[in-house]
């Protein structure tokens, strides 16, 4: 594991850190618009005062901290890999380029001493599940990594409600920021209420206080937080194009980790770039909020037994 140069140093200078992943640059995003996009969030981040640690592969070499013809080349070469948690050590040994998911990016940057990641939607339980089996490594590679992702729930593509009983199986924490409705993420509200809701970033950076205080071994915090109803993608187009999405799915045989780029790109294709307009504001809001609890998460809390200045 190799820490890119602005990382290094604030690590060294104590300074806020923002863990993002690749994989939705590399498989979630189309090209070119994906490359933009990568180093919007990484702006982004910077413009909300903390310093952005884009993870991935390159030459087998796990980077905390992609530099930017590094983010180039994974957005923009063919043959990148999409790698989860166990994908890591086989492509490490195999010297391959790859994009690291939500469950990768997490371990990794747990791994890193990194608190605060942020990226669109979770993987999750797929639709069909009871008969494929098909869950994503991101649900228990969460139950074991102490971290908050800043995301907007589970990708909608996904059994929204059967990913949070497993979520409460697996122990990992769930609260909505700024509401108790969790969201679907092209869609503002997913159907489903969590149990916590929190409401600015101290709060959020509390929390991970508090979960290292009592060293009880829990894992991460899902922070969902929804676009507002009016930038959403109209929930008919949505419903309409998922429909079709998933037909083509069956007939085409896709399956396994080929599964969520698939209906990724149905979705950006067949809505003349709607769903990926609103992909990016999500992407885009996750970051600025991610840097702020990062940011908050650096400050040293008020001592205890002072009031809180007004
Ligand atoms: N969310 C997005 N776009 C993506 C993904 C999530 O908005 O491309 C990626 C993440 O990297 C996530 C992965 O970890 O999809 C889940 O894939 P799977 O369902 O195969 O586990
Ligand atoms: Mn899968």
């Amino acid at each position: 594991m190799r820490y890119g140069e602005q990382v290094t140093r604030a690590r060294r200078d104590g300074r806020p850190v923002v863990a993002l992943e690749s994989t939705i640059i590399s498989h979630g995003l189309p090209h070119p618009d994906n490359l933009r996009v990568a180093r919007e969030i990484e702006q982004t981040v910077r413009d909300n005062g903390a310093v952005p640690a884009t993870i991935g592969m390159i030459g087998g070499e796990l980077v905390v901290g992609l530099d930017d013809d590094q983010i180039e080349h994974l957005a923009l070469a063919e043959g990148v890999a999409k790698l989860s948690v166990r994908d890591l050590a086989v492509a490490a040994a195999r010297r391959a380029d790859g994009a690291t998911t939500v469950a990768a990016t997490s371990a990794v940057a747990a791994a890193a001493e990194i608190g605060v990641f942020a990226t669109g939607g979770l993987g999750g339980v797929h639709r069909e599940a009871s008969v494929t089996f098909d869950e994503s490594a991101d649900l228990v590679t969460l139950a074991r990594t102490p971290i908050v992702v800043v995301c907007a729930g589970v990708k909608s593509i996904l059994d929204v409600g059967a990913t949070l009983e497993r979520l409460e199986t697996l122990g990992v924490a769930v609260a909505g920021y700024g509401t108790k409705r969790f969201p679907g993420f092209f869609i503002t509200d997913g159907g489903f209420d969590v149990d916590w809701q929190l409401d600015s970033p101290e709060q959020v950076a509390d929390v991970i206080r508090a979960r290292a205080d009592q060293g009880v071994g829990a894992g991460a915090l899902i922070l969902a937080n929804p676009l507002p109803a009016d930038e959403q993608l109209d929930p008919a187009l949505h419903d309409r194009t998922l429909a079709e999405g998933l037909e083509l799915l069956a007939d085409r045989h896709v399956t396994g980790k080929a599964v969520t780029p698939f209906l990724l790109s149905h979705f950006h294709e067949s809505t003349a770039g709607q769903s990926l307009a609103v992909n990016v504001r999500i992407i885009l809001r996750n970051a600025a909020l991610a840097a702020r609890i990062a940011v908050a998460t650096t400050a040293a809390p008020a001592p205890v037994g002072f009031a809180a200045p007004a």
